[in-house]
Formats: structure tokens, sequence, C-alpha cells
């Protein structure tokens, strides 16, 4: 049975080893934390998804999975570490050439090497391949090295890693049959063998191909608002067509995913990547939208309180990073003629730097209610409680998510913003 090293015990690292070991492998993964390796020792996890910690206990109970703050050898190395992005945009691929380092001198002829991190394309020829060719290992010949992006979606990793067609790019053609052999042993859909380079960009042009469509979409929406048509309904009937499929709406792309990746394809082909640049700055001005056309409604109120339902980057999630809703709160927040509260009932206290309050509070005597995530909870909504709890009941949903009834309150959802009239005291 073969030893699998795993480099990175997130998201993606720690349940693809434990993948492997219920598979019968050997796996050590290592990580930088030692809260996360001492954990991972006494069978805990620290990350939080559906399944992850009855698999993770039972492979370790069996010795099968062990962590440490150091690779060793292996036959298999799997990194799978963040790449962050700067604050100009461009991607930080230290963690990629800080793991890459430290395998180095456990890495011997014969054994494969995969990273995993979604990485700009070229990473694996001019970055990764250089590390251990320099080290004297001969990337051609002796060892196999390639890039095998993941496709999970939060909430159904143990599913997704098994299920979904996997793109194994190898720096030779060897390397690709070897690596796509790895995740043979445990992947039930299609395990797909082609080039580095291209895996690298068929991994960033799957979040940009989403990313430009839902700019696309928000730009629909702020051409409805300017001609007076509801781009709902033009999206509901434009998608009957067969091969159409306009995206939703919304208060902007948020996540460390879609917010990002396309920036990394940006990067390298500045000049030539004029739409997928476009499209992020188009996301990017949904919040400044959000928020404009909360002043609009507002104009005629001295103190207006806006509550703000929703923080996270998408609904039923606990995740706030890159949400679109944090900045929509900031901008508010920031500007002194608002009174800004907000709510979220997946958000903890700690994970923001503003009060949260109830819903009963945040709606409590306020002029607008917009909501920013479409959580089961604001699909929900009951007009006559939130109409009984406003000042002025109105609610800008962002999300078109809500069921709320025009006879209690005044709705507006972001598609359809033509007949935005001022609230009147
Ligand atoms: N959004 C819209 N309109 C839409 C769809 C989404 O505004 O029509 C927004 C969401 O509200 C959210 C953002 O886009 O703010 C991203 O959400 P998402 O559900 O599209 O994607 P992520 O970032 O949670 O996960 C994506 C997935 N990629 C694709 O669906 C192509 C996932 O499969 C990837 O594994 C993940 O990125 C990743 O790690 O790259």
């Amino acid at each position: 049975m073969k030893k699998i090293c795993v480099i990175g015990l997130g998201y993606i690292g720690l349940p693809t080893a434990a993948i492997f070991a219920r598979a019968g492998y050997d796996i050590v993964g290592v990580d930088v934390s030692e809260r996360v390796v001492n954990s991972l020792n006494k069978g805990i996890v620290t990350i939080e998804e559906a399944g992850l910690p009855e698999l993770v206990k039972g492979a370790v109970e069996k010795g099968k999975l062990r962590a440490s703050l150091n690779p060793e050898e292996a036959d298999v190395f799997i990194i799978a570490v963040p790449t962050p992005i700067h604050d100009d945009y461009t991607a930080n691929v230290d963690y990629v050439i800080n793991a890459t380092k430290a395998i180095v001198p456990f890495v011997k002829k014969g054994d494969v090497v995969i990273v995993e991190s979604t990485i700009p394309p070229r990473t694996m020829d001019d970055v990764v391949a250089p590390i251990l060719q320099e080290a004297g290992l001969d990337v051609q010949n002796d060892i196999f090295l390639a890039h095998c992006p993941e496709r999970v979606l939060p909430g159904r990793i143990l599913i997704e890693l098994i299920e979904n067609t996997r793109i194994v790019g190898g720096t030779t053609p060897v390397a690709a049959k070897k690596a796509a052999d790895v995740y043979r042993a445990i992947v039930t859909g299609d395990v797909i063998e082609t080039e580095a380079l291209t895996a690298e960009m068929s991994k960033l042009m799957e979040n940009t191909f989403r990313d430009v469509n839902i700019a696309l979409a928000n730009e629909l929406a702020k051409i409805s608002a300017k001609l007076g048509v509801n781009a709902h309904h033009v999206i509901e009937l434009a998608n009957k067509h067969p091969r159409v499929n306009i995206h939703q709406p919304g208060p902007g792309v948020g996540g460390h995913c879609l917010a990002v990746d396309p920036y990394f394809i940006v990067e390298k082909a500045r000049n030539e990547s004029v739409l997928i640049k476009l499209s992020r700055d188009i996301n990017n001005s949904m919040p400044e939208f959000v928020v404009e056309k909360i002043e609009e409604l507002t104009v005629q109120i001295e103190k207006p309180k806006i509550a703000v339902l929703g923080l996270t980057y998408k609904g039923n999630i606990d995740d706030v990073r890159e949400s679109p809703a944090i900045e929509i709160y900031q901008l508010l927040a920031r500007n002194p003629r608002f009174e800004t509260v907000a709510h979220d009932p997946h958000v903890q206290q700690g994970q923001v730097a503003f009060p949260l309050l109830s819903l009963e509070d945040a709606l409590h005597d306020a002029n607008v209610a917009v909501v920013l995530a479409d959580h089961n909870e604001f699909k929900t909504l009951d007009s006559q409680y939130v109409a009984s709890k406003m000042k002025t009941p109105v609610v800008f949903d962002t999300k078109n998510c809500t069921n709320l009834d025009n006879d209690y309150l005044t709705l507006y959802k972001i598609g359809d913003l033509s007949g935005l009239k001022p609230i009147q005291l």
C-alpha cells in the first residue's frame, strides 16, 4: 500500500487526506499550524464540513491518518495550501513555493508530486518544476509532477471529491498518467489526463465562466432599472431557450474562488483579458449600486435606519470571506447619514468587527431592510411580522429570494428597481 504525504490540512487537504486514509493508504498530513497538527492527532477536526469529523476520527483511530509539522518520505506528495491574492490583485504563491521546498529533501526517484492549490497559469512549469529541478531531481524522468485542481462545493466536499470529474495535468504525459492513477483509487467520476497548463487554465476558467455570466446578469439588472423592465422575468424567459443560461444578479460576487481566480488569468495576460477584468469590475461595482439605491430610497429621511440582513457571501453558509454584504455594511456604516445595523443567523459575533443584532432588534424602527444573503430564514420571512417591526416597511431584496407580500410592505428586488420611489414619511 502506498504512503501519501498531504501538505496543508485545510478545506481541501484534510478531506483529501481522510478519503485516501479510508481507502487504506497510510497518510501523513502536514501543516504549519501546531494547533491543527495536535488536534488532528487526537482525531479532532478544526474545520466545519459535513461528515468530516467522523471520517477523520475513524482514520486516526485506525492509525491510517496522522499529522506532523514536517513532511516525510512518501510515494505521493499532495500540496493543498492556499493561494491568497495580493493587494495588487496578483496571486501569492508563496505557500506553494514553501511547501515545494519543504518536500524537496524527502522526494525520491519514482515519486509523484501533485499540486491541488489553485494557481496562475504556467506556475507548474515556471515555478514548481524549477524548484525540484534545481534541487537535483529530474522532473522529466525521475519524478512525476502534476496539477490536479479541486472543484468541490463547501458542504458537499466529501461527496464531490469522489464523484466529480478530475482533471489531472502532468508536466509530462507519464506524470499525468501516474498522478491520474493516484486519484483513480478513490474517484468514481472520470479522471482525465492532460498537460499542466491546460489543467491550470481549465480550473481558472470554470470560476471565470461563472463570474463573467454573473457580471452579465448584474449589468442586465442595472439596464433594467433604467429601462423599466423586470430583469428577473427577462432571465426566466430567456433561459427557456435550450442553450441560454443567464445567471442571477445580486449584491456582488464573494467567496475566495469566483472573486479571486479570474485575477490569476488577468495577471498573466493583462492586455488580452479584457472581458474577464471588466466582469470583475462590474461585479465589484454592485455593492455601490446597492448603496446608491438605498440612498435614493431614503433621500427624504433625516437619519434613516438600515437593517442589513445577511452578511455571508452566499446563502446558508457561515463564510464571510470577500463577502459583498460586508462591503455594503461598511459603506453604509461609514456614512454618518445612516444608522446601520446587521443581523445574520449564520454568523457568530466573533467573525465580524461590528455588533450583530437579533432579527427583531435589527428590524425595530428600521426604514429599509436590505436582504443580502439567500438564507432559508430570509426566504420564509413573514410580511406582517416584518412590517409590524419597521418604521417604514420597505424591503430591498438583492437576492430575489424573499416571498414577501406587497400588501403589507413595499418590496424592491435587485432586478426590478424602475419603480423605486423615495420613502415618504
Ligand atoms: N452568485 C451570483 N449569481 C449567481 C450565482 C452566484 O451573484 O447566479 C454569487 C454568489 O452569491 C456568491 C458568488 O457568486 O457570492 C460565488 O458563489 P458560487 O456558489 O458560484 O461559488 P463558490 O465560490 O462557493 O464555489 C465555486 C464553485 N465553482 C463553480 O461553480 C464553477 C466550486 O465548484 C469551486 O470548487 C469553488 O468555486 C472553488 O474552490 O474554486
